[in-house]
């Protein structure tokens, strides 16, 4: 008996069928984050990172070309399970023979080298619009700035990347998430709340006057506490977010580095399922503050996807990943991150919600928090390196030799 047979029969006695948790894992999309791979520099601009958020570190071999972008994310790819989704920022515009066209003018021949890139690897694309490292982020004000030009420039960008989305959508036949983000804030207390979101509000109506196909593209919103030199007043709060998005009927979107420290993500998903047909989540680490760690196997990330799983909500919940590390390998970052974000799913698939459940209800809650910690040492490491082998992918740390050889044979030659 191998031990991935020992540990289905294990699985099976506590209603747990690991051949389905594994089907279901590998058709659910990770959306990937493509600016981990240069420290959300993007090609665009000379700019620069700026909006409240900040990669620290200098690890050699960061990507500074389209192709080597690509081959990075190939490279990670290759070493984590499952199916992904390529998330694109505007900045990542790829300008071919010295042409050059402006946040608010980009059209889809922009991104055409993308689009080939994701069709020769079935994967889906998503799509954000970049309001930050640019020079039309006035006093770090985009969409609610009180200038009529840099607010309509912003507008414009909106509006251009809403027209990207859906060709993305079309090329690859796959829906496209395209998620508003503005760092718009003040470092120090505010004599006036209330008229930059208006103009937020204002701005985020122009942008949706665009007609789209809601059945291609689902426009997300995300929120945020504060930024880094933007402690006191962030314009696109949760409210703000929450309200907006359901007074239009788009999309919301948590990040979890975006809350107080002590609030979390998992206790939200399900507030947000009620009221919404489809949530956006952006899964990151915070360290203190939104410092965007890398994603590890610890404790909110397993209860944010027992909250996708135990609510049956997998096709209902958008999952991207969020992070920036620039002190250590970024392929590394990235496979670390993201199988990590597949162990949470995988975990969650592998508990018994239903019976957890209905000692809640029974009030037998002795008998649940026995059980909760009992699964927590059930053989999920030997499911997780059969689904790796299965996938075709490195079982247990195998991958780290990969990276070290591209490290040296790829990386440290930039
Ligand atoms: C910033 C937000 C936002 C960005 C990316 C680059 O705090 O989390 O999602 O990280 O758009
Ligand atoms: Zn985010």
């Amino acid at each position: 008996m191998t031990r991935y047979e020992y540990a289905k029969d294990l699985y099976a006695k506590i209603g747990i069928d690991t051949e389905k948790a594994i089907e279901k894992l590998m058709e659910l999309p990770i959306s990937m984050h493509c600016w981990q791979g240069d420290d959300v520099v993007g090609f665009d601009s000379k700019e620069a990172l700026s909006g409240g958020i900040q990669t620290t570190g200098n690890y050699p071999g960061k990507a500074t070309t389209p192709d080597e972008l690509m081959a990075d994310i190939d490279k990670a790819c290759s070493l984590i399970p499952g199916k992904k989704k390529l998330n694109l920022h505007a900045s990542y515009a790829i300008f071919e023979n010295g042409e050059f066209a402006d946040r608010d003018a980009l059209e889809p021949k922009h991104f055409t080298k993308w689009v080939e890139y994701a069709k020769a690897r079935g994967m889906g694309i998503d799509f954000n619009p970049t309001y930050f490292s640019h020079p039309m982020v006035k006093d770090n004000l985009t969409l609610s700035s009180p200038d009529e030009e840099v607010r309509t420039f912003w507008v414009n960008h909106g509006k251009a990347c809403l027209k990207i989305a859906e060709y993305f959508a079309n090329e690859t036949g796959v829906p496209c998430v395209m998620n508003i983000w503005i760092p718009d804030g003040y470092k120090d207390i505010p004599a006036d709340r209330l008229s930059p979101r208006a103009r937020f509000k204002k701005s985020l109506d122009e942008i949706l006057e665009v007609p789209y196909d809601k059945s291609k593209v689902y426009i997300t919103l995300e929120s945020k506490v504060f930024g880094i030199g933007l402690e006191s007043y962030t314009v696109g709060s949760a409210e703000f977010s929450l309200s907006y998005v359901n007074h239009k009927g788009i999309t919301p979107l948590m990040d979890n580095g975006h809350y107080h420290p002590t609030e979390v993500v998992s206790d939200k998903i399900s507030s947000l399922l009620l009221f919404n047909e489809k949530i956006a989540l952006h899964v990151t680490r915070g360290v203190r503050w939104d410092s965007d760690h890398v994603v590890i196997f610890d404790d909110e990330t397993k209860e944010i996807a027992k909250e996708i799983v135990a609510n049956d909500a997998l096709d209902r919940v958008f999952i991207a990943t969020d992070y920036f590390d620039a002190s250590i390998n970024r392929v590394a970052a990235w496979v670390i991150g993201l199988r990590n974000v597949q162990k949470a799913m995988l975990n969650a698939l592998l508990t018994p919600h239903a019976q957890l459940r209905a000692l809640q209800d029974g009030a037998n809650t002795t008998k649940l928090l026995a059980l909760q910690e009992e699964y927590k040492t059930y053989p999920f490491a030997d499911v997780w390196n059969e689904y790796c082998e299965r996938c075709g992918v490195p079982v247990q740390e195998k991958w780290i030799d990969e990276v070290e050889k591209y490290e040296t044979e790829v990386l440290s030659k930039r």
